[in-house]
């Protein structure tokens, strides 16, 4: 066997003989429900061989391999399954994607088509009752559709018509901030550009976008403490780290690749730590699937240390961290390297705050870090003590951290760690927020954001000889807010699914039905689509596999990663039908018929840019968005170069914090945590193994052992025994907030788990119907979606249900 497998053909064939065989997938179906034992390491062969009978499934043989050879690949495109970052060019694989990745590709590159005559069959609340799982595998959306007032049916509509129809809804309101605009994170950095250039010229910042619900505690934080909002960790600086943190984050299912870079870090000497209320199989050992040795041997253990915290005990352990620290400091007990275990050159040179963070740390009881954590103080000591001989750390997170109340204060802890002992804007160190969608940082570069800084808005306004809005907007909650009461009376979505991924479903259901016109822009069908507006449109587009094909010729776009590297994507498959206008094109014929004259002239006031033009030539976006946005010089030429190229990071690359008094700050915030109240739980809501966010590919989360089936609760054993469930009960899963409303997710079966008492799990979004929206994260507007208080209510039938809805027409 060959040390890396560089050929998806000859990996399939060797791997897979008769895979597009066995590739059925169940619809929903509790009955099918069978739980086994959860697994105990990632990735290796099982995961290859999903990949493949899924893509095999979906694209046939031939399509397969051509795409999936051009995931991540400096000619290809940009992976749409996550923002990890790609190792430089030269030290690709041929096989650049992971399981996850290839099933992302292959939900958009399927050949499956939406067959028009469902339409006509059946209304929209007939297609709303199907789930997820059944409406993306209707295949790719290929042509506009329309629902009017008075009609229960989508029905075909022309472009023209389309734009007409949202121009006369947009043109009939009072204000502009009537109208929202979201944005979910695979829009590439040319047509977010044009889209806030358009919703700006239109005359209001309602731009919530799905980092409202996913990393803004990260930016928030960020912003505040280092000056900006993006992690401070390039990809060597991870690989060559001594000591990594990985806390609230499950990478091997949603970051697989960085799997990889972990492999590194322990084949290196390193130590990797992992936070988590749950035993993720991804941390624990990795197959690599490049390698031999992570095909035939064990794989390499990854994590050395799990913490085992509640939820919502971080900042905590790292309060704890901090007491460590300083009491090393006192005894003088630095490693052998160093003078102290505090970098006070870097403090004093750097930093604001660090003695009312030390006063704070030191007046923290043990006592309450040990009741927020549930770690003991010796473990926590134990693991503390790693810091002190380690110079260069990373802590890496993602929505363990981001989406509780205290979020923001807990990454802020976080950040006061790093910098007490300099690691950042040092090789090997730093801050490492793992990004989700793959182009959620490149979108909020390019001004996708309800309160951009003033400095943007000057530079827009110089470029396009307008006057943009400064009144803040609307982010998610607020524009669910908004159309609730009325404020809001148009909602258009640029990609994702709205009604499904923002929180307390049955408000935001109404929200959006309450509004005069709902607009989806889609690759594939969602139930955003069905629980619309009093009028909906659902305009169909191309995605990253695709070829986009304008008037100057072929097109590329360009994307923003994790570690703020920006670079190149070009899809090369021939779109689903001739019908499909690009994100680009619909954006810029937005802007025709609503902010134009009839030739096509930008009406007074309104952003001066030939929107024809730059729809015509993507060059022309990159020129606007290089004399807009710092870091962006020569701005075509650096996307030739394989790779791409860096955005600047002051902290990162030179220690320069673009704060007011241009330091980082230490921040001093009293301790919080979630009790969890007598006879209840917490409840997180995460990710199975077997879905893109909203988009669920199968009912299965094989790492955790679930089998056929999404509702399912994780519970420790002693809440069962406490609670008086037992493992195979179904149970009601019913929220606890003090609003009067009853949030009931009812049937999820009872799996006894190993994860931390008090600290329950299911699976979003099956679960967001019991996140109360006004429970968000403090400072940044997150859904606290991973600390729902709830309770449980054994359910009244205790067999498995019947499928609730009949698959296929
Ligand atoms: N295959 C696949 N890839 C994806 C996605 C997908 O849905 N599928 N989604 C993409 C997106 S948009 C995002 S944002 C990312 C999400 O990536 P993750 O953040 O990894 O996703 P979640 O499933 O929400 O997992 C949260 C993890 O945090 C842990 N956790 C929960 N609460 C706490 C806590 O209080 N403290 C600690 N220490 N840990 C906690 C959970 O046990 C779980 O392991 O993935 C991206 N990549
Ligand atoms: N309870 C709970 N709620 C959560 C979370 C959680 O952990 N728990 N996580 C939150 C997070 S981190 C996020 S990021 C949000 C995700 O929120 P969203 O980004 O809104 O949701 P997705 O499921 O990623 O969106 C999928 C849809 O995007 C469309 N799509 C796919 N590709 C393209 C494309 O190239 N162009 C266009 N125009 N459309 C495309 C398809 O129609 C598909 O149905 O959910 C949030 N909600
Ligand atoms: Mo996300």
């Amino acid at each position: 066997m060959p040390d890396r497998f560089n050929d998806v053909k000859s990996l399939a064939s060797a791997l897979l003989p008769g895979a597009a065989a066995r590739h059925e997938v169940k619809d929903i179906d509790e009955a099918s429900l069978v739980v086994e034992p959860r697994e105990r390491s990632a990735v290796g062969v099982p995961a290859i061989t999903h990949a493949m009978e899924h893509s095999l499934q979906q694209m046939g043989p031939v399509r397969t391999v051509q795409t999936l050879l051009g995931i991540n690949q400096p000619e290809g495109f940009d992976c749409m399954s996550c923002a990890w970052a790609d190792p430089a060019p030269g030290e690709r694989s041929h096989f650049e994607f992971c399981e996850n990745g290839a099933k992302a590709v292959a939900a958009e590159a399927t050949r499956k088509r939406v067959r028009p005559v469902i339409f006509q069959q059946h209304t929209v609340a007939e297609l709303a009752r199907h789930d997820d799982h059944w409406l993306s595998g209707q295949g790719r959306l290929t042509q506009p559709l329309f629902k009017d007032l008075d009609s229960e049916h989508y029905a075909p509509i022309g472009w023209d018509e389309a734009f007409s129809i949202i121009a006369e809804q947009l043109a009939a309101l009072d204000s502009p901030d009537q109208a929202t605009f979201y944005t979910s994170g695979r829009t590439s950095n040319e047509a977010a550009f044009l889209y806030q250039l358009f919703v700006r010229g239109f005359g209001t910042n309602n731009l919530p976008d799905c980092s409202n619900m996913c990393h803004e505690s990260s930016g928030t934080a960020l912003t505040e403490t280092i000056g900006i909002g993006k992690g401070s960790v390039a990809l060597e600086d991870l690989e060559r780290a001594s000591l990594v943190f990985v806390v609230g984050q499950n990478p091997g299912t949603n970051h697989p690749r960085m799997l990889t870079a972990l492999e590194k870090v322990k084949r290196s000497g390193g130590t990797i730590v992992a936070v988590n209320p749950l035993p993720e199989a991804g941390l624990i050992r990795y197959r690599n699937p490049q390698k031999v040795r992570g095909v035939l041997g064990s794989g390499t253990a990854l994590a050395d240390h799990h913490l085992q915290i509640r939820l919502g005990g971080d900042q905590a352990l790292f309060r704890g961290f901090g007491k460590v620290l300083l009491e090393a400091e006192r005894a003088g007990e630095h490693s052998p390297g160093l003078s102290t275990v505090f970098d006070h050159d870097f403090i004093a040179a750097h930093t604001t705050g660090f003695d009312d963070w030390l006063a704070l740390v030191e007046g923290t009881p043990w006592a309450d870090i040990e009741e927020a954590t549930g770690i003991p103080e010796e473990r926590i000591r134990e693991i503390g003590r790693l810091l002190l001989s380690s110079d260069r750390t990373v802590v890496s997170w993602a929505m363990g951290l981001t989406q509780h109340r205290h979020s923001v204060q807990t990454i802020q802890e976080v950040v006061n760690v790093i910098l007490a002992q300099g690691n950042i804007g040092r090789p090997g160190a730093g801050l490492l927020p793992v990004r989700g969608h793959s182009n959620v940082q490149g979108d909020r570069t390019m001004g996708i954001f309800e309160r951009m800084p003033e400095w943007f808005h000057d530079s827009l306004d110089a470029r396009f000889g307008f006057q943009s809005p400064r009144r803040h907007g609307h982010d998610v909650v607020d524009s669910v807010r908004g159309m609730r009461d009325g404020r809001i009376r148009v909602f258009i979505g640029m990609g994702g699914n709205f009604v499904k991924a923002a929180p307390d479903s049955a408000v935001t259901e109404a929200a959006l039905a309450s509004c005069d016109l709902t607009v989806q822009v889609s690759t594939k069908l969602n139930h955003s689509h069905f629980l619309t507006g009093k009028r909906a449109l659902i305009l169909p587009t191309l995605g990253r596999t695709d070829r986009d094909l304008q008037a100057s010729g072929p097109q590329r776009v360009t994307v923003e990663d994790s570690m703020s590297m920006v670079h190149a994507s070009q899809g090369r498959l021939e779109p689903p039908s001739p019908e499909l206008l690009s994100e680009v094109a619909i954006v810029a014929r937005l802007a025709l018929a609503v902010l134009c004259d009839a030739e096509g002239r930008p009406k007074p006031g309104t952003p001066q840019i030939d929107w024809r033009a730059a729809a015509d030539d993507y060059r022309l976006i990159r020129e606007h968005i290089q004399a807009v946005i710092p870091g962006f010089e020569a701005f075509e030429e650096r996307i030739d170069v394989p790779g791409g190229f860096k955005l600047p990071h002051g902290p990162q690359d030179s220690r320069t914090f673009t704060t007011t008094d241009a330091k980082a700050h230490f921040t001093a915030s009293e301790l919080d945590w979630i009790p969890v109240p007598e006879g209840c739980l917490i409840l997180q809501t995460l990710r199975s193994h077997d879905q893109y966010n909203t988009t669920v590919y199968s009912q299965d989360d094989r790492y955790r052992g679930i089998h056929g089936g999404r509702r399912v609760v994780f519970l420790n054993e002693t809440d069962c025994r406490e609670l008086g469930v037992a493992d195979g009960q179904f149970v009601d899963l019913v929220s606890v907030w003090d609003d009067g409303v009853e949030r009931r997710a009812p049937r999820f079966r009872v799996v006894e788990y190993d994860t931390v008492k008090g600290s329950a799990a299911a699976y979003y979004p099956e679960t967001n119907v019991l996140v109360p929206l006004d429970s968000q994260a403090i400072g940044s507007g997150t859904p606290a979606s991973k600390s729902v208080v709830i309770k449980l209510e054994l359910s009244a039938v205790q067999k498995p249900l019947e499928p609730l809805v009949e698959s296929g027409f």
